[in-house]
């Protein structure tokens, strides 16, 4: 038996499976989603799916994936059902129906404005990744990034998110419907901020007048996102079809521990997600620092550390004495205290608990995976705690060893000609420093890539120093090794 709507009544005699208790059938779509990838599947469609179920309301899910066919060709053999595996103390099943239908924008761009632009859609909420945002240093829009050019020219073509809701926005004004909300998902900081820069830039392209009316009428709000959601392996595939008794061919996995921290800033209708565990606040700056640093920060360094001495999984190097130790200082010396945190934070309490969530032995978070995009995830995870360390005189040598690992990462890439995601990868093959041992040289290549570190860094003698120390420390390879500089610097 496969998961189907058809099929609900069946898993749904299951008592301990959630299934969704809405009328599916007669739920209409009131949300795009672009990028409806695991994180979406795991976080923002169950609140949806939850406040349906609570109490109703026309929240359907288009999901439009930018390129990717896979997520809609499997999801559509199952009328856009999966399973959302909750692996924690606690193991616990739900069948999801808030996607209603997923679209490929690279193949179905009409079938997308077509949604973008119905009156019935009032929200559009995005996971696009730190690279979706087209940036450039100096917080505007890069008018050069290829997928900007391209859709600036080919308007009704667009490859970019930008793209699509700018001119979905300008068919709306046009069409005399109300704009919709855009609420970013995604994992990165001031991220409603800078995806109104990025919408508003693009626009004033277009139509001076497009900005000045979506600088009024639309809302982006600022929003944190927390869940841990490893992807799907085939072992996912076949446990969970287990567990439900019908095969699920991309179920969810993810830990118990969920957040989603919204600014108060609305346009509007929107799903009760209030009813559901979504926290509506004016202060989203103080909960998106405290989580971006420590559980972002914390995780990429295990990331880089652990990698570097082969461990496989975030559980494996936190249950290593030496590692829980190194972040656990990290956390204490280094990050608590380089910012503000919310009042309502008990932040060293909510330190020693993401710890905890690191060394759920029910997830497999694989080391690879948070060690994606080190370029664009470092920007907001690490740099942003030196440059005010540095600014307050305090300590940086931890959140060097964190960095000095990540250049090693790249370095020991590079050199074995292995494959790197990240969208610099190609600036990394070619900078031959990268391939040399001169560490000094090699600390100066990073620094000098000013889309990432700016040009202040690397005036800093303090900083340089600690970095190159570092990364000469890292040239030794074993875990006896590394256990030595943690054990020197902690
Ligand atoms: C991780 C995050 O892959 C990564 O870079 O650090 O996806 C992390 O699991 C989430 O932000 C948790 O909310």
């Amino acid at each position: 038996m496969n998961l189907s709507q058809d099929n609900l009544k069946h898993i749904a005699g299951n008592q301990s499976i959630v299934t969704p208790s809405y009328d599916r059938d007669n739920t209409q779509i009131g949300i795009v989603h672009l990028g409806p990838g695991a994180f979406h599947r795991a976080h923002q469609a169950v609140y949806t799916e939850d406040a349906m179920n609570l109490s109703g309301g026309n929240w359907g899910i288009c999901g439009v994936s930018l390129r990717s066919a896979s997520a809609r060709d499997i999801l559509a053999k199952q009328d856009n059902l999966y399973t959302l595996a909750i692996l924690d103390k606690n193991i616990k099943y739900q069948v999801i129906g808030a996607i209603k239908e997923v679209l490929v924008a690279s193949e179905q761009s009409v079938q997308v404005f077509e949604r973008l632009c119905a009156a019935t859609t009032k929200l559009v909420t995005l996971t696009i990744t730190e690279k979706g945002y087209c940036l450039g240093a100096n917080g505007q829009l890069d008018l050069h990034h290829p997928d900007i050019a391209h859709d600036l020219v080919n308007r009704s073509s667009p490859i970019s998110a930008i793209g699509y809701i700018v001119q979905a926005l300008a068919q709306r004004k046009i069409n005399d419907i109300a704009p919709f909300n855009v609420l970013s998902c995604d994992n990165v900081s001031g991220n409603g901020d800078k995806l109104r820069r990025a919408v508003i830039d693009y626009a004033a392209q277009l139509d001076q007048g497009l900005a000045a009316w979506i600088e009024v009428n639309v809302a982006f709000p600022n929003a944190m996102v927390d869940s841990i959601t490893p992807k799907t392996e085939v072992y996912t595939i076949d446990t969970v079809s287990k567990a439900i008794g019908a095969q699920d061919g991309w179920p969810i996995q993810r830990e118990e521990f969920t957040q989603w921290v919204i600014e108060d800033n609305w346009h509007g209708s929107r799903p009760d997600w209030h009813k559901v565990g979504v926290i509506f606040t004016s202060d989203v700056d103080g909960f998106e620092k405290a989580k971006l640093r420590l559980l972002n920060c914390l995780h990429s360094t295990l990331a880089y550390a652990g990698s570097l001495v082969g461990f496989e999984t975030v559980y494996d190097v936190t249950s290593d004495d030496t590692f829980f130790h190194f972040i656990s200082t990290l956390a204490t010396k280094e990050i608590i205290g380089s910012f503000e945190p919310p009042k309502e934070l008990d932040v060293e309490k909510y330190a020693q608990e993401i710890i905890q969530r690191f060394l759920n032995p029910e997830i497999r978070h694989l080391l690879s995976q948070i060690a994606w995009d080190g370029s664009q995830k470092l920007q907001m995870r690490v740099l942003p705690i030196i440059r005010d360390n540095l600014a307050l005189n305090r300590s940086t040598k931890l959140l060097c060893l964190s960095l000095a690992c990540w250049f090693e990462f790249i370095c020991r890439a590079v050199r074995n000609d292995d494959e790197i995601v990240d969208p610099l990868a190609n600036t990394f093959a070619n900078m031959p420093a990268l391939s040399g041992s001169d560490t000094t040289a090699i600390v100066n290549a990073f620094l000098d890539i000013e889309s990432v570190f700016g040009n202040d860094l690397k005036r800093n003698s303090t900083f340089t120093k600690q970095l190159i120390d570092s990364l000469t420390a890292l040239k030794a390879t074993t875990l006896n090794d590394m256990n030595k500089v943690i054990e020197q610097l902690c």
